[in-house]
């Protein structure tokens, strides 16, 4: 399984080594820790070093160039593939230790030709610095996603519609599309899911989208996507919402100032005709700030919840650190999972 994917750029556009080479973007997760290995960093360079050197002009980088000199390495524990662009820039995959780099190398060469390219290399005629971030950023996550669907097509797709997936051990992955604008709560709760634990101030703004498993009793996985909420992030949400089993909606109930913003963004995406009958769980998050639960009718009202047809859908109230409304939330996404995993003939009715 692809966990990880890194483009790697030579800071001063000559010589490559670990003490010059220090920008990297990484996508699903901005903290990486990999980079802190000198070993790791060095390794990766030494493997793509001739090319590097070499500065080829951007026609040298054929399919058979590209063939040809991407590597799979393993370093310090850590599974590479490792892949030379051009403007001495380095791609980087990491996997799992299960997984053959070499198994998406034909794959990740083949999208890389068909329609990023092109993307890639706009990416350094005329534009400006905070583009070019912006073009690479969106180049990566394009790339982890296809790779990443790539890698979920070899596990077994039941149906078309409502499709389940499992993973090699049988358990079910049930996919959830976590959004709603900046500040409302998303990675915290997360974080909750996961772990139990709760800090304030714990998390920065999410730049690029997260993903948390979170294990249900019922042995169901669910893999939640966790998106950036904030404004120049939201274009990207489509992209992560792709083949989503379920929607968590979440909404900061202490900014009313922000309402009329937030419904927007929830019903844009609401509207979209890929997200069509995904059931919905509506989250009014920090009622320890502003008591909504007392009276849910503005919010319902307010946010024209009482239209939402043609889907299953749940409103529910919490407080993060007073962890309260997570059971019903888990409640309520465990009943939605037995039900697709009945649509799927996973189970049946006497398994549940
Ligand atoms: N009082 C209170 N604070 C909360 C609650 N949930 C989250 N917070 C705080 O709200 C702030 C924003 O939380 P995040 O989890 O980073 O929000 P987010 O939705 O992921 O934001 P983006 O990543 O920018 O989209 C943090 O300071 C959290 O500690 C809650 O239930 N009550
Ligand atoms: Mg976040």
């Amino acid at each position: 399984m692809l966990e990880n994917i890194f483009l790697m750029e030579d800071n001063n556009g000559n010589e490559m080594d670990s003490s010059n080479c220090n920008t990297y973007l990484a996508y699903p997760d901005e903290n990486d820790t990999l980079f802190d290995s000198k070993e790791i960093v060095q390794q990766i360079i030494m493997s793509q070093k001739n090319v590097v050197e070499k500065n080829y002009p951007t026609e040298h980088f054929t399919e058979d160039f590209l063939h040809a000199n991407s590597k799979a390495i393993q370093v310090d524990g850590v599974n590479l593939l490792i892949i030379p662009l051009p403007y001495q820039y380095i791609l980087g995959l990491v996997f799992d230790l299960e997984t053959n780099p070499y198994d998406y190398r034909n794959e990740l060469i083949r999208l890389f030709q068909e329609y990023l390219m092109q993307s890639y290399l706009d990416t350094f005629d005329n534009i400006n610095k905070t583009d070019k971030i912006k073009n690479k950023s969106n180049l990566l996550l394009t790339l982890f996603i296809d790779l990443r669907k790539y890698d979920d097509e070899s596990l077994v797709f039941l149906k078309e519609i409502n499709k389940v997936m499992i993973d090699s051990n049988n358990n079910p992955l049930v996919k959830v599309f976590v959004y709603g604008i900046d500040f409302a709560g998303k990675s915290s709760l997360m974080r909750l899911l996961s772990t139990g634990k709760f800090d304030f101030d714990y998390f920065q703004p999410t730049k690029k989208f997260r993903i948390t498993n979170v294990k249900l009793d019922s042995g169901v996985k669910l893999i939640c996507w966790d998106m950036p909420g904030q404004k120049i992030f939201r274009s990207d949400w489509l992209r992560g919402a792709q083949a989503s089993n379920l929607l968590l909606f979440v909404l900061d109930c202490a900014d009313p100032e922000r309402f009329s913003e937030s419904k927007e963004e929830f019903w844009n995406m609401l509207n979209l005709y890929e997200l069509k009958s995904i059931p919905l769980l509506f989250l009014v998050n920090k009622t320890d700030l502003a008591d909504c639960k007392e009276n849910p009718k503005p919010i319902i009202e307010k946010f024209n919840l009482n239209e939402i047809r043609d889907r299953d859908w749940h409103i529910v109230f919490s407080s993060l650190p007073k962890n309260t409304g997570i059971s019903e939330l888990i409640e309520w996404m465990g009943n939605q999972a037995d039900n697709l995993l009945l649509i799927n003939g996973i189970k049946n009715s006497e398994d549940i």
